[in-house]
């Protein structure tokens, strides 16, 4: 049985809203661990990563934010990633913010290439993360992993991104929140774009489909990125950047089952969760039940449909 490695994430430095590095605590406090294995998986809390020494780093664009610390984290959470991985587990990364996901992603992606399987990406968010250092404003590492994952120029200060992920490999699934620079850059890539105007229209079911049948179809491994603000502010409060219109309760747990029915994910983000804005818990234990549905909970045990 695959062992579902929780891992302890409490990186802050992708934004500057602190309490993000609250997060790991909030996700044991409301019970995670426990709620997979009542479901009858294996389950092992590696406990909390720590970052290594700071490296020297500075970024062109004067308005990059904590990139020493985004450094570290990132080397922190690759190896962290393609070591979990490589021992036959399944990682469940608690985070702390997005900016997580460029180490995440590096070190599915890099044992992805080393057993001859291409990486899939699924990117659950109101936002589309698609800046390099060069182009974000904000200065806000936690609005690049895409970019990075992508192979995009402009990461100078990080390793390279090993073996990037060509853009049909990558689906942006909820967003609302795009940036012009962001814009202008993913029209000229094959990444889907599946932002609530597709929701609204088709339904979160058809979309989610099309891509887990083509993950399916390649063979691939998929990495599953889960931000906070995929949800809806109103359900999710405890979160630093709120965009109305998300996706509901039911929609949410209607798209996890379906990542869960597909067999396909072989690791997970959660990011962006900040309990110095929650109401009582409410987010965290929210976010709790809806990784409970990626992972198995369901009504009835229905006999799995088959995909297309
Ligand atoms: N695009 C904006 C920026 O670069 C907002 C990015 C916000 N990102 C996250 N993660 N919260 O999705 O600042
Ligand atoms: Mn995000
Ligand atoms: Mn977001
Ligand atoms: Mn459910």
């Amino acid at each position: 049985m695959t062992t579902l490695s929780l891992i302890g994430a409490p990186i802050d430095s992708g934004q500057r809203r602190r309490g993000c590095l609250m997060g790991p605590a909030a996700y044991r406090v409301a019970g995670l661990a426990a709620t997979l294995a009542e479901l009858g998986h294996q389950v092992q809390d590696r406990g909390d990563l720590t970052p290594g020494p700071l490296p020297e780093a500075t970024s062109p664009n004067p308005a990059v934010d904590q990139l020493p610390e985004t450094l570290a984290w990132t080397r922190a959470l690759r190896a962290a990633l393609a070591g979990a991985l490589a021992e036959g587990d399944m990682p469940i990364i608690m985070g702390g913010d997005h900016s997580l996901a460029l180490g995440s992603v590096a070190g599915a992606a890099e044992h992805a290439a080393r057993i001859g399987r291409p990486l899939f990406l699924l990117w659950l968010d109101a936002h589309s993360d698609f800046h390099t250092p060069l182009t974000t404003v904000s200065g806000n590492l936690h609005g690049t992993p895409v970019a990075y994952i992508a192979g995009r120029a402009g990461f100078d200060a990080f390793p390279p991104f090993p073996a990037p992920l060509p853009g049909e490999n990558i689906c942006l699934f909820g967003i609302r929140s795009v940036d012009p620079a962001e814009h202008a850059a993913l029209l000229g890539t094959r990444i889907a774009m599946n932002d609530m105007r597709v929701l609204d229209e088709r339904g979160v079911a058809a979309p989610l489909r099309d891509f887990l049948q083509s993950v399916r179809e390649a063979g691939g491994m998929l990495h599953v990125s889960l931000d906070v603000d995929f949800l809806d502010p109103s359900i999710a409060p405890a979160v630093g950047t709120t965009v109305p219109g998300g996706a509901t309760f039911r929609e949410a747990h209607l798209a996890y089952e379906l990542i869960h029915e597909s067999g396909l994910m072989t690791s997970l983000d959660l990011v962006e969760l900040n309990p110095f804005l929650d109401d009582r818990g409410r987010t965290a234990r929210l976010m709790v039940d809806l990784v409970g549905s990626l992972m198995g909970k369901k009504v009835f045990d229905r006999p799995t449909r088959s995909f297309g």
